[in-house]
């Protein structure tokens, strides 16, 4: 396995030796997957460098007003990979996150790039470029591409919408001056964040106004652990027909709560089967407790997905999450 260490090249370079690309990332992508993938596809457009983007979903409605459907290929697997010579892999721990499942670069003749923050990464790539540091991998293609190389305007853009939705708009600790540098270097660019901000935040349709009003109607909370929660059963994913991305930022709102050290939602996106998302206010550790069932992240924000209904599964993992962090002294 090669890493940034033990290649003199840059990113740019070995890009342009390995085209055509493909570029994928994780599964159910949030903004700075998106921002990531279709920020590097312009970016390669604009040098001239042929590149396809593979998505396993239909975009998210936050991102409807940034990307036309023009620019991707939604396939649920990607066929014979012979045709490319390198795949770019972004924000992604895992492959099998994402719609190569199993791929693996030793069983065909093409390189895999692999460029994430995801403290829980496995360095599955050819070539890892994967800093925790990073508050997203939107900043990371920023500091690997900038140097000798045109950023053009749309890049930049989406780039900014990738750091902005993982940093909660710079409110998230992550978020410190050296990604204000960057955040900086791309408003000089053209890039704009209240722009960005009405076009991803100030987006949402009744259904999607009705999904957050259902999840925070219902939430739930114990002082005692400093923990709030809410579970959005599989009927109402139908009755409303929203899709999974369309809860992005839904948990994060759950920090507002005055007691809330660690707060959970529970997503039944498809009949039994139950995604959970945990976000921290500090002191929890939610990657390492999402790598009980499986899942991992950031320190203060991670996921993982079981099987089950929301009605069965759900206090155990409460209890053992409980368990786990203790009663809150605070
Ligand atoms: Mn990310």
């Amino acid at each position: 396995m090669k890493s940034i260490k033990e290649t003199s090249n840059t990113l740019f370079v070995l890009l342009k030796k390995h085209t055509p690309l493909l570029i994928v990332t994780h599964e159910n992508p949030d903004g700075d997957a998106i921002g990531a993938v279709f920020g590097l596809k312009a970016f390669l457009n604009y040098h001239s460098l042929s590149s396809t983007v593979l998505l396993n979903t239909s975009l998210p409605l936050a991102y409807e007003n940034l990307i036309s459907k023009e620019e991707y290929e939604n396939l649920a697997n990607p066929g014979d990979l012979s045709e490319y010579k390198g795949i770019v892999v972004l924000d992604s721990a895992n492959i099998s996150r994402t719609v190569l499942k199993e791929f693996t670069s030793s069983s065909k003749n093409t390189a895999i790039f692999n460029i994430d923050h995801h403290v829980s990464n496995d360095l599955f790539g050819d070539y890892n470029w994967v800093e925790p540091w990073w508050s997203s991998t939107c900043e990371g293609l920023v500091r690997l591409l900038k140097g000798e190389q045109v950023l053009p305007k749309e890049t930049a853009k989406l780039f900014l919408m990738g750091i902005l939705t993982d940093t909660g708009y710079l409110t998230f600790s992550a978020a410190g001056p050296d990604t204000l540098e960057i955040v900086t270097h791309l408003f000089k660019i053209g890039a704009s964040i209240s722009e960005i901000h009405r076009a991803v935040k100030e987006n949402m349709n009744k259904n999607q106004l009705k999904l957050w009003g259902y999840a925070i109607y219902n939430c739930q909370y114990e002082d005692e652990y400093g923990i709030i929660w809410s579970a959005i059963p599989n009927q109402v994913y139908s009755t409303l027909q929203v899709k999974e991305g369309d809860s992005e930022g839904l948990v994060e709102f759950f920090r507002r709560y005055r007691n809330c050290r660690l707060a959970l939602l529970f997503r039944e996106v498809e009949p039994s089967k139950l995604r959970v998302s945990l976000r921290s206010k500090g002191e929890v550790d939610v990657n390492t407790l999402a790598s009980i069932w499986g899942g991992g992240g950031h320190p203060r924000a991670a996921g993982f997905t079981v099987s089950g209904e929301v009605s069965t599964v759900l206090n155990e993992i409460l209890n053992i999450i409980k368990g786990k962090i203790g009663v809150w002294n605070h």
